[in-house]
């Protein structure tokens, strides 16, 4: 989604009523407000994109609701000559001279180009000089700052340097939460998100000790295993279970596993007690409770992530993955 049109694709009705609404806006105070805003940095981004909602908030407000976000002009084409204009022109707001400046975007600020600055203030920087020559070389107002913004191209074109800004902005997305998921699934949301799949580091479930297999028999609350209607459904059970212990493997580390049970020391079966759990009747699958966890063989599944979960990260960037094989 290119989140501004080009003013080129505008028909020239669109256009000439673009310009006079811009026209209208530009009181003097609007145009002197642009001096305030430092040149450099970020600053010259963000001061830009205030100063350009000013003009949105008017344009929404008085009938101009078609042109927010405000088009922009791309200055490798010629200036449309319906903005061949400015507001109150006179000694001091000389008219346009060149309408067709030719000085098109460097290909480091195009996207994805730009996503290699990691510094907005950096790029904010190295983009002034180029933002600068495309002023200066239409001329006239457009090269006095403190009158500038009296030209409505000046909105515009400025709108064209707010674009590269947002670009650069969609350069870093989340990184979404992969535990638990396969790979398949993991490499299908990293894709989702602009990601790739990185490096894969695989821990057997022996890595897991005594925290796998034995998780079974001392869990902390084994009653939720047990069948409290003998002669019920069993689905139900079975599918908060299989819930309950992929959390449990996916979320925490194998010494955790086992301090995980102390939670419920007081009415728990710890490995090794000879204590009898409970008193009630265990479920077959709690006797015997492999053919239960044979889920955990449906393929590796992703125990851990870098970067983390929720981490801003570049977009095409890759995330490494630990699984449990
Ligand atoms: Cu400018």
């Amino acid at each position: 989604m290119a989140h501004r049109a080009d003013l080129n694709s505008l028909t020239p009705a669109e256009r000439t009523q673009l310009v006079n609404l811009i026209l209208n806006y530009l009181t003097d105070s609007v145009v002197a407000d642009h001096v305030s805003i430092v040149h450099s940095g970020l600053e010259l981004f963000t001061g830009h994109r205030a100063y350009i909602l000013g003009l949105e908030s008017y344009l929404l407000a008085n009938g101009g609701a078609p042109f927010v976000p405000l088009p922009f002009w791309n200055s490798a084409d010629p200036i449309p000559p319906e903005f061949n204009a400015v507001k109150n022109p006179g000694p001091g707001r000389p008219p346009l001279v060149n309408l067709n400046p030719g000085l098109p975007k460097p290909p480091e600020f195009e996207y994805p180009a730009v996503c290699e600055y990691d510094d907005p203030a950096q790029l904010g920087n190295d983009i002034n000089g180029w933002h600068g020559s495309v002023h200066c070389t239409i001329g006239g107002t457009m090269c006095m700052l403190p009158v500038a913004s009296a030209a409505p191209i000046f909105w515009c074109w400025h709108a064209f340097v707010d674009h590269i800004y947002w670009d650069w902005q969609r350069c870093t997305v989340p990184c979404p939460d992969l535990s638990g998921c396969t790979v398949e699934i993991a490499k299908r949301k990293l894709k989702a998100a602009g990601l790739a799949l990185g490096a894969k580091t695989c821990l057997p479930e022996s890595t897991l000790g005594s925290g796998y297999r034995p998780l079974v028999g001392t869990d902390p609350d084994p009653s939720r295993y047990f069948h409290h209607q003998p002669n019920g459904h069993s689905e139900h059970h079975h599918a908060s279970r299989e819930h309950d212990m992929a959390a449990h493997l996916v979320h925490a580390p194998a010494p955790a596993l086992r301090e995980g049970t102390s939670r419920h020391a007081g009415t728990s079966q710890l490995a090794g007690s000879s204590e009898a759990p409970h008193d009630h009747v265990a479920s077959p699958e709690f006797v015997d409770p492999m053919p239960d966890y044979e889920y955990l063989r449906r393929g590796p599944r992703v125990i851990a992530q870098c970067p983390a979960a929720y981490a801003t990260v570049k977009a095409g960037s890759t995330v490494d993955l630990t699984l449990l094989v």
